[in-house]
């Protein structure tokens, strides 16, 4: 499967052009969508490996909504099904009963074609995809659900600064977040290098950016650190050497490799990490890129609990809110 998707996203120059999400409802405070605001209502299914789907684990658990929104962990391998529960007793999410996340994909459009990602917010009881708009769910947890953050929960997307946040994760998504996928799953060599200069160009954007300010938007964390820590933490694990991303590491790019252990450090970002389901997933499942499926030993990841000093710059991480649990 993974090899006809490749061909299916990728153009006639060889480069990578990643599929629309298909479910894009939302889950509203007020119910004007099908779909209300509803603690215990919905499972958010994630791999731990995917960077779309770890920016919803961190942003769940910064504010606070375990207990409202429970989460549902897939092996970090597909098979030709695609994602499994088989992490769970008997192979199945306890929550819905399924084995494998098509299934909720399918009860929600039989003719769904597409490929089954995650993230996925799922009706518990109906056991299909209310949406799988992983730009737009992170938001939605900020501001739909915020009648259910926990106190002292920090402003992620807080309105005057929302413009800003906004233009700032356009152009981390285009050249960072979805440029890693570029370089890597690109087909020909001139899409590998246009690709490779655009994600380089922006991480010595974001160096400077990041030199005099602790934070990419105001002084204290948003929406966008914590999507671009989430390809930052793959780098050299993943990204570096699988996707060919590798003019520097991350630990040799000094402004970033402090900012991302800066917020490594804090309660919600590195504590939502599994460096080996990351690993596992992206040299063990592209086998057009990796077809041997030998994961490799290293990086060695001690660094990420080394000081960073990036306190000096100023800024609370949490504004005036406080450290979840
Ligand atoms: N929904 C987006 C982004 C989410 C995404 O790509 N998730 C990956 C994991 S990082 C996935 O679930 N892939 C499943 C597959 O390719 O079959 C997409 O379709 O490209």
């Amino acid at each position: 499967m993974a090899e006809a998707q490749f061909t299916a996203e990728t153009s006639t120059r060889g480069e990578w052009v990643r599929q629309a999400n298909r479910f894009t409802e939302r889950i509203t405070a007020d119910g004007s969508s099908r779909w209300p605001v509803e603690p215990g209502r919905y499972r958010l299914v994630v791999s731990l490996a995917c960077p779309w789907a770890h920016r919803s684990v961190i942003v769940r658990r910064l504010l606070g909504l375990e207990d409202v929104l429970s989460l549902g962990i897939v092996d970090p391998i597909r098979d030709e099904r695609g994602w499994r529960f088989t992490l769970d007793p008997g192979e199945k999410d306890p929550a819905t009963g399924i084995a494998f996340l098509s299934e909720a994909y399918l009860a929600a459009d039989p003719e769904f074609a597409g490929r089954y990602t995650v993230p996925a917010v799922l009706d518990v009881a109906e056991r299909k995809v209310v949406t799988n708009d992983y730009p737009q769910l992170t938001l939605d947890l900020s501001t739909e659900w915020a009648a259910h953050h926990r106190d002292g929960a920090p402003q992620l997307y807080p309105e005057h600064l929302r413009a800003e946040i906004d233009e700032v994760n356009a152009v981390v998504y285009a050249d960072v977040n979805n440029g890693v996928y570029r370089c890597g799953f690109a087909t020909s060599q001139q899409a590998y290098e246009q690709a490779f200069e655009r994600l380089f160009a922006r991480l010595d954007w974001l160096s400077e950016r990041l030199a005099d300010r602790r934070y990419l938007v105001g002084d204290a964390i948003t929406e966008a650190d914590v999507r671009l820590f989430t390809t930052l933490v793959r780098f050299d694990a993943a990204y570096h050497g699988h996707f060919k991303c590798n003019r520097q590491k991350l630990t040799e790019m000094p402004v970033l490799w402090a900012y991302a252990r800066d917020l490594f450090q804090t309660p919600g970002f590195g504590d939502t990490v599994d460096f080996d389901h990351i690993k596992r997933h992206y040299y063990a499942t592209h086998h057009q890129i990796n077809p041997t499926g030998i994961v490799p030993a290293g990086p060695d990841q001690s660094g990420w609990g080394t000081p960073h000093g990036r306190e000096a710059l100023g800024g609370k991480p949490f504004g005036t809110g406080t450290p979840p649990a």
